[in-house]
């Protein structure tokens, strides 16, 4: 197989309620949508979807559109190739941007599918047929604005709810929701907001009663010595997703014991192909996965789905419907969930066209690297 053209639109779309994280706030996001054909005029689409700014990973919008011009493009279209572990294995010289990287695999691995017939689920190795999703909910200005949200999202079907948090609002808005929602499965995600201060670990001890499905990454990226200590006194799970970026990240991690959960990201992790392989460590190490979201258009989030298919994926997934973050989708069917439960689409590639008028209409930004 040889690509033979790569196109980059960075495209802006907003986002229908604002979303507030323990480091920054959004109410429109520019995700890079990649088009590549093949030699046989085949296409098959990816996405790039970075935070605008470095304070999830340390990728930008910008960072990402220079690495896959000047690395990840060029890498491709150099390359012959047959199965997406050759293109896993050409861009392991380029060390990090997994966000960048992420979108140039999924898209390869999208073209793999169409190529041979296989719907991206299967063409994975995945087992399902729908897939359980949940939502996840931004810090509200109160208590009584979150509630509301909670109770929007528990009537369209949802039945697990995710909450960020950060030191100041904590307990107290997870105690109300657990409490207004007793049959809600919740779980809360710090993004690494926490130190180990005794106020900071005070608080994170107290959420420990109120029967959460699990703490999500409390600490830095990198302290996984500080969340194995944390996790040996507490009862709930804690869970990692920041820092694990590598199959060794993951490794350390299970290792050291510094969770009993692992959300993999396809973005974070740099691909299907190291999201497919972190599954398959984490499985056979009894380990329970869920697949993080980063706000991902169509492209990603079918992604996001076909790879919640595998069946270590036993948790609910951040593959809620489209119409939770965007009024229209980059694709000409929405992703839809009903009663928290999102097909699995099995036609061949993707699963779902990009409606290109609309992309082109929100694109900020395009360039194309080969045959033009
Ligand atoms: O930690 O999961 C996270 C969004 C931006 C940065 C980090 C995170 C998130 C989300 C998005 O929670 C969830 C989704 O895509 O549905
Ligand atoms: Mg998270």
């Amino acid at each position: 197989m040889r690509v033979t053209e790569a196109r980059l639109l960075r495209v802006r779309l907003p986002l229908v309620h604002e979303f507030r994280t323990s480091s920054h706030r959004k109410g429109s996001l520019e995700h890079i949508l990649i088009r590549l054909r093949d030699a046989d005029g085949r296409e098959a689409w990816g996405e790039i979807a970075s935070a605008a700014q470095p304070y999830y990973s340390a990728e930008t919008t910008d960072t990402c559109w220079l690495m896959a011009r000047d690395y990840f493009a060029p890498t491709l279209l150099a390359l012959d190739w047959e199965t997406p572990a050759e293109v896993s294995a050409a861009f392991d010289r380029i060390r990090g941007n997994g966000f960048a990287r992420a979108g140039f695999d999924s898209a390869a691995w999208v073209l793999f599918a169409a190529a041979t017939g296989a719907s991206l689920a299967a063409a994975l190795g995945g087992t399902r047929s729908r897939v359980r999703a949940g939502v996840s909910l931004g810090i509200e200005p109160t208590i009584d604005a979150l509630l509301e949200q909670v109770a929007a999202q528990v009537e369209k079907g949802y039945s697990r709810v995710k909450l960020k948090i950060a030191p100041g609002w904590d307990v107290a808005p997870a105690r109300a929701v657990r409490e207004a929602f007793p049959g809600t499965d919740l779980q809360v995600d710090a993004n690494g907001a926490y130190r180990r201060i005794p106020e900071h670990v005070d608080s994170l001890l107290a959420l420990d009663p109120l029967g959460l499905q699990m703490i999500e990454q409390p600490f830095a990226p990198r302290e996984f010595v500080a969340h194995a200590e944390l996790q040996r006194r507490l009862q709930t799970p804690l869970c990692l997703d920041e820092s694990i970026e590598t199959i060794g990240d993951l490794e350390t991690a299970l290792r050291l014991e510094a969770g009993r959960i692992i959300n993999i990201k396809v973005s974070r992790m740099g691909g299907l192909s190291a999201a497919a392989a972190a599954h398959g460590l984490a499985f056979d190490a009894g380990v329970p996965v869920w697949c993080g979201g980063m706000h991902e258009f169509g492209v990603g989030r079918a992604a996001n789905l076909a790879l919640s298919s595998l069946p270590g994926f036993t948790l609910s997934s951040d593959v809620s419907g489209s119409e939770k973050y965007y009024a229209r989708d980059v694709t000409t069917r929405p992703i839809v969930a009903v009663d928290g439960w999102v097909d699995v689409p099995d036609d061949p590639g993707l699963g779902f066209d990009v409606d290109q008028p609309w992309v082109d209409e929100n694109t900020i930004d395009s360039l194309t690297v080969g045959q033009a």
